[in-house]
């Protein structure tokens, strides 16, 4: 088991990664920038070193930065998280060859996966349905329209090393998938440095639908079930809940079954996210794997009782699983709504800003996930989100009365917040009765 960690991550997964920490006996050092001084999770941590200014490239993605906090404090692993280093790389590799566990998948996995193409490769010879579209990188606009008109448009493009919507580009005819090959390449090109793009049938409507898996260094591996991601803006997700509530049984364990399949395939360690679209006929298609721990999290360790951060350091600590899938159930129903310091009245604008007054919600079936307190002040370097409001209650219908509750108690102020906005979806006809997909937030509001 691991005895010390250092998490390279700030706000409230930092926070979520000590306590997990602190039930396991392992002590946690925790870093910040100057922005984040006298930060709540600063003050649970075992240690606390500053690695730099609020610019985020010269403290939460300075690799030597992080790697010197690390030996100066004498760890043995590093959690970073989720966003800035935890799908980096040359991070996991620099940290591997420092002789420091990276709380995370191994280095060859990252790489694997990271490749959408190579996912995709590896998702066929594991028998589960993919998009259908190309088989391979596409070289040229030629191939592209060959493909298109096979297999009929829309069609998608997008980069080989992206992922979560960035160099994505939909064409509808040839003309404009002329100019949706280019522009996915070039975009590619110049946010990843790697220019490679493939074909996709465009799905039309979908939703969103990722599995939660867990596996050791031994090849065992568990799922945790899904997580319904559909509702959300621009590829940033505001409401998640699980189970997926359009499922039947019989699909949900095909579902499953499949992002096991993929995992055992890639070697996989640790935590993972395999994502799916599932279309109007709730047949799944697999997309692509996340190679961390998500945001969204919280929602399954309600349903599942199971803290997912406590895995990823047991597996980090080279414990293996000893008890079997049929332990994992999934016991009612949870929601997640991401509290942004945004403002909806001009078009989701950061709202970075000091709280004057902090008020969470309480009560029965609620869980608040944060980091801030009355008196802070929302950096407007970061990203805007500074809370997760999870409910867990026996049926959807009462986890919605719960969280539109819990939305109503929850007074922040004077910043501008997306509360409102999750209100208002909470309250929709159309979420309530489960009509929705990933187009329902930019055609409802
Ligand atoms: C798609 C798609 C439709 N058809 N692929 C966006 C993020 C990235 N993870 C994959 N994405 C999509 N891929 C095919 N073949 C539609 C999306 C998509 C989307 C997916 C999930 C959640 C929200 C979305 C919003 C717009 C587009």
């Amino acid at each position: 088991m691991l005895s010390r960690i250092l998490i390279a991550n700030r706000g409230e997964i930092a926070l979520r990664i000590i306590r997990a920490c602190h039930e396991l006996g392992i002590e946690a050092v925790a870093v910040y920038s100057e922005a984040d001084k006298g930060a709540p999770y600063l003050r649970l941590a075992d240690e606390a070193v500053c690695i730099g200014p609020a610019d985020c490239a010269k403290s939460y993605l300075n690799i030597p930065g992080i790697i010197s906090a690390a030996e100066i404090t004498d760890v043995e692993a590093i959690h970073p998280g989720y966003g800035f280093l935890a799908e980096n790389i040359n991070f996991a590799q620099i940290c591997r060859d420092c002789g420091i566990t990276f709380i995370g998948p191994p280095v060859e996995a990252m790489r694997l996966l990271g490749n959408k193409v190579q996912a995709r490769k590896l998702a066929r010879e594991a028998r589960v349905r993919v998009v259908p579209g190309s088989d391979g990188i596409i070289e040229q606009v030629s191939e592209s329209l060959e493909l298109a008109n096979k297999i009929g448009y829309p069609v998608i493009i997008k980069a080989a090393a992206g992922g979560g919507g960035r160099g994505m580009r939909v064409a509808h005819n040839d003309i404009s998938l002329r100019s949706a090959f280019n522009s996915a390449h070039a975009e590619a090109e110049a946010a990843f440095g790697d220019g490679s793009v493939y074909l996709e049938k465009y799905i039309v409507e979908p939703r969103h639908v990722e599995v939660q898996v867990i596996a050791d260094g031994a090849g065992n591996a568990l799922h945790f079930y899904e997580r319904d991601c559909s509702i959300q803006r621009r590829h940033q997700k505001m409401i998640e809940e699980s189970p997926c509530p359009v499922l039947d049984k019989r699909t949900r364990e095909g579902l499953c079954d499949a992002a096991l399949r993929i995992i055992k395939k890639a070697h996989y360690v640790n935590a993972a996210t395999v994502e799916f679209l599932l279309d109007e006929k709730k047949e799944y298609y697999f997309i692509e794997v996340n190679t961390r721990i998500q945001v969204e999290h919280p929602v399954t360790e309600m349903i599942t009782g199971h803290d997912l951060i406590k895995w990823q350091l047991k597996i980090a600590g080279g414990q293996t699983i000893k008890f079997s899938q049929r332990n994992i159930r999934q016991t009612g129903v949870a929601i997640e709504c991401r509290i942004n310091a945004e403002d909806p009245e001009r078009n989701f604008a950061p709202c970075p800003g000091t709280i004057s007054k902090y008020i969470p919600p309480g009560g029965p079936g609620v869980r608040v996930d944060t980091h801030v307190h009355q008196g802070w002040t929302v950096s407007g370097s970061y990203d805007s989100m500074i809370a997760k409001l999870i409910v867990h209650q026996k049926t959807r219908t009462e986890a919605i009365a719960t969280m539109r509750r819990a939305l109503r108690e929850f007074v922040i102020e004077p910043i501008k917040t997306t509360i409102p906005v999750c209100l208002d979806i909470l309250s929709h006809n159309l979420f309530v009765k489960n009509k929705i997909d990933t187009g329902f937030v930019e055609r409802n509001f």
